[in-house]
């Protein structure tokens, strides 16, 4: 191998190796400032000690939120969802407000997108669209002590009569 060829081959390792940093960050500002991604702001905090008295988590449930819609608010603590059953029916989109009474759980739904931590002293909300009749079981997916896996519950589709 003559002395230009190595200088090549070296060349060619190390060129990608300052480019994928380079493209990385690239990336990572483009997803931080371009897309809005950002750490939750102050109005989706709340006193976890004080859950009993603060809406929406006052009323843990699932309530009609309009056509085909509904609000599931939802209090997680070890080792149980409340409500640990939600009942809709099927084709309807459920818009829930999750919080944490006391130390950091999440929540994935079987057969949605939804995947999602709950942490105390933050509000989480997504939505989730149930289409198909039948239960999607969900589950505490983020260790939370010796119970962790009887943390479950499901929503209930049913089918429209
Ligand atoms: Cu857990």
């Amino acid at each position: 191998m003559s002395k230009g060829s190595v200088y090549k081959a070296e060349l060619m390792w190390i060129l990608p190796s300052i480019a994928l940093p380079v493209i990385m960050l690239g990336l990572l500002l483009w997803a931080a400032i371009g897309r809005g991604h950002d750490l939750p702001g102050v109005e989706g905090t709340l006193d976890p000690a004080q859950l009993a008295k603060t809406p929406p988590f006052d009323k843990p449930g699932t309530f009609p939120a309009g056509p085909n819609r509904y609000q599931v608010n939802m209090v997680a603590g070890i080792w149980s969802f409340t409500p640990n059953a939600v009942r809709v029916p099927a084709g309807s989109t459920v818009e829930f407000a999750v919080t944490s009474r006391d130390i950091v759980h999440g929540i994935i739904i079987k057969g949605t997108s939804a995947n999602v931590m709950v942490v105390p002293g933050q509000v989480t909300r997504f939505s989730a669209r149930f289409e198909k009749p039948g239960e999607y079981p969900f589950v505490c997916h983020e260790y939370c002590g010796v119970a962790h896996h009887i943390m479950f519950g499901k929503v209930i589709a049913e089918a429209k009569k």
